[in-house]
Order: structure tokens, then C-alpha cells, then sequence
């Protein structure tokens, strides 16, 4: 039986590793996910958020190969495909026909190339905002900003100045995984550590990228490791208050080397819950319907989150591991999905300006 969120609380004011522990262990889903919805309330009402916005992939071509990784393949593989910067601005023209699907953000992650280089990163995002002066750039995880870094002989400040300075607003919040040094050498060995991640992300926050945070569970680690990863972050945002949202990411075994099974929804809800209520000092916590399932990310509205992310259009990382979802939702479907959740449907920007209210 969960006791009420006082009674878990440290003398701080906050929620104890120990008592975050036994929270994964408890066996009150409902004591849980009530808890967390109320410090969700108390952050943002009855709101819950979406976006109209867009995913660009560039690249599968990926010198890492992480083990979880279905979406990524080498150079010459069948499958693997690089864009040009045309047809990148081609895809983003393609998504904005109607002034009322027009994406507010575009969201860019890819795999690390073995032959670009980092000018023609700066060249996409120069060009991007040249099209699109008013969207939100939301570009690069901190391992490929690690990855710039290397092969380009800059130091992260540099880079990420750069790439401020072309228009690049927002780093997604990927490439985090698990922190814990042994599942982590299992899963991506060829991976930047979590302690870089961290790093990069503080790096971020005082060139003044806001960033998002994310952590992949249901592999091999345990709950412990999911509780430190969590506080962690909570750590890194005491300190610096750059963190926008924190995003789970259901991990899913299609097509990965380390195979293994999808997690269960009661898992998937009970992590949104604990992450909402250890993460006291983020503003969001987004359920991510293209990971959770459409009816799942609905659910975990009232188990803490706030936000279900937006219309995507094209995903492939997902989609690549044994996605279980149709892979696009329209403004209206997600509209539908947040108001019979109860909640009152926001449509944001990538930097949660409010745009419009339902
Ligand atoms: O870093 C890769 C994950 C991430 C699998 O910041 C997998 O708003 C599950 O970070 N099963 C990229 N997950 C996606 C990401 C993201 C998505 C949406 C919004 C935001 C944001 C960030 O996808 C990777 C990795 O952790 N991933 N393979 C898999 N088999
Ligand atoms: Fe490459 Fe990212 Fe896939 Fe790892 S998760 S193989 S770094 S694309």
C-alpha cells in the first residue's frame, strides 16, 4: 500500500532513492499513479500538452551499432540511407500544406556517419531556419554532439555555439539509455558514457539550449538503476534548471541484438508515475505515444504526464524495433486522445509556449 506522498518524503522536502525503490516494488498502481497526477496537477493543472511537429532522420549510416538499436545500419547495408540537404528541405515542405498542420518544431536525430562532417550539420540547420524562420529547431543528441566534437577537433562550447548561432534552439533528449556503467557497456559499448551525457547536457544548458532528457527501461537493468538514473537528472537540473521534459522510452526487442520483450503496461505506467514524482524539479513529464502505444500514453495522463509529444509524421526508430503503433496521429486525433483522458487539450510550441487551447 503507497502512504501518502508526505509520508515518502525526505526531511528536503524530496523523494528518497530507498522510497522511489519501493515504489517500482508496490503493488498499489492506483496509490501510485494518484500521487504522481496530483504533482502533476500542481505543475500544470489540467492541462496536457501536444505539438504539430515533425521528425527528420538524416541518416541510419551509424558507426556505434548499439545493441538495442534496430534502426541503425552500416555503410552499404541494405537499408541504409543518407539525405541531402534538398531532400531534407523537400520533406519539411511536404509537411506544411495546411496552415492548421503546420509544424510549429522539427525534431532531427540520426545515426553518426563515418564520412560527413560537422560543416554539413551546420549547413542543415543554417539552411532549415533560413526556410523556416519561426519554427523550433530541436536538433542532435549529446552523442552526436560528442561525436562533432571528435571529428571536427572543437571543443563541445564550440560546437554547440555554432550550432546556437545557425538556429538550432532545443537538444532532444536521446542517447541517455540507462546510466549504469555495466548495463550500459552491455547495451552500447561503443556509446559515450552517462557521466558525457550529463556533461554535454550541462554544456547545453549554459550556451542556453534547453534540453530533454530521456532514459530507455525494460532491457536488462534493474529498478535501482532506473532510480539513479532519475536522480541524476534531478541533480543536474538542481544545478542548472536547463531541462524542458523527461521522456521514458519503452525499450522494444524487434530486429535488436539483445532481443528480449516488450514491457507491460502496468511497468510503462508506474515509470511515468515514479519518474513525475522523483523528478520534482522538471516542468513535464511526456508519455510518448509512438513508444507507450496510443491508448497507454492516454492512460499515463493520469499517472503523472503531461504532455504525449505530437504528430511526428514520419518515425523510424520505433517503427524499426517492432513499433506497435499506426506511426502517425493527426492534430484532431490527439486532440481526441487528451480530452476523453478528461484533460483539457494545449497545443504547444518546442519551447511549451502555449499556441492554442481547447
Ligand atoms: O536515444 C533506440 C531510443 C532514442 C530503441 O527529446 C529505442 O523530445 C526503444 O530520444 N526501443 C531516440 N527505444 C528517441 C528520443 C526521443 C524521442 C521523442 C522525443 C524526444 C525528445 C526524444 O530512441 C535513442 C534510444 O534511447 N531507442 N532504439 C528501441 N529498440
Ligand atoms: Fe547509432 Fe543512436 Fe542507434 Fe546507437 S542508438 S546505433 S548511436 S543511431
Amino acid at each position: 500500500m503507497v502512504r501518502t506522498a508526505e509520508d515518502r518524503l525526505n526531511s528536503d522536502g524530496r523523494l528518497t532513492r530507498e522510497n522511489a525503490v519501493g515504489l517500482f516494488g508496490s503493488d498499489d498502481l492506483f496509490g501510485l499513479g494518484r500521487m504522481a497526477a496530483e504533482l502533476a496537477v500542481q505543475k500544470n493543472g489540467n492541462k496536457a500538452f501536444f505539438i504539430v511537429n515533425r521528425h527528420i532522420n538524416p541518416t541510419n549510416i551509424c558507426v556505434n551499432r548499439c545493441r538495442f538499436c534496430a534502426f541503425s545500419k552500416s555503410r552499404g547495408e541494405i537499408g541504409a540511407f543518407e539525405l541531402s540537404l534538398d531532400q531534407i528541405l523537400e520533406r519539411l515542405a511536404a509537411s506544411s500544406t495546411t496552415p492548421r498542420q503546420s509544424f510549429s518544431e522539427v525534431h532531427i536525430v540520426g545515426g553518426l556517419h563515418p564520412d560527413w562532417p560537422f560543416e554539413y550539420y551546420v549547413r542543415m540547420i543554417s539552411a532549415i531556419r533560413e526556410s523556416y524562420p519561426d519554427i523550433n529547431i530541436k536538433a542532435f543528441t549529446a552523442v552526436e554532439i560528442d561525436y562533432f566534437s571528435r571529428i571536427s577537433g572543437k571543443g563541445i562550447d564550440e560546437v554547440l555555439a555554432k550550432l546556437r548561432d545557425c538556429g538550432l534552439q532545443i537538444m532532444p533528449g536521446g542517447g541517455a539509455e540507462i546510466f549504469a556503467e555495466g548495463i550500459r557497456s552491455q547495451l552500447c559499448p561503443e556509446k559515450i558514457s552517462g557521466e558525457r551525457w550529463i556533461e554535454i547536457h550541462e554544456a547545453a544548458h549554459r550556451a542556453g539550449i534547453k534540453t530533454n532528457a530521456t532514459m530507455l527501461y525494460g532491457h536488462l537493468e534493474t529498478v535501482e538503476d532506473r532510480v539513479d538514473h532519475l536522480l541524476k537528472l534531478r541533480d543536474l537540473q538542481d544545478k542548472t534548471g536547463g531541462f524542458q521534459a523527461f521522456i521514458p522510452l519503452a525499450y522494444h526487442p524487434k530486429n535488436t541484438d539483445i532481443g528480449g520483450s516488450y514491457s507491460s503496461g502496468i511497468d510503462d505506467l508506474k515509470t511515468i508515475a515514479v519518474s513525475r514524482l522523483v523528478l520534482d524539479n522538471f516542468d513535464h513529464i511526456k508519455s510518448y505515444w509512438i513508444m507507450l502505444g496510443e491508448k497507454v500514453s492516454q492512460v499515463a495522463l493520469l499517472f503523472g504526464s503531461d504532455d504525449i509529444d505530437g504528430t511526428i509524421i514520419e518515425e523510424k526508430i520505433t517503427r524499426s524495433a517492432g513499433g506497435l503503433t499506426s506511426g502517425a496521429m493527426t492534430r484532431d486525433d490527439l486532440i481526441h486522445l487528451i480530452r476523453k483522458a478528461g484533460k483539457a487539450p494545449v497545443e504547444r510550441d518546442g519551447l511549451y509556449k502555449e499556441l492554442w487551447r481547447g
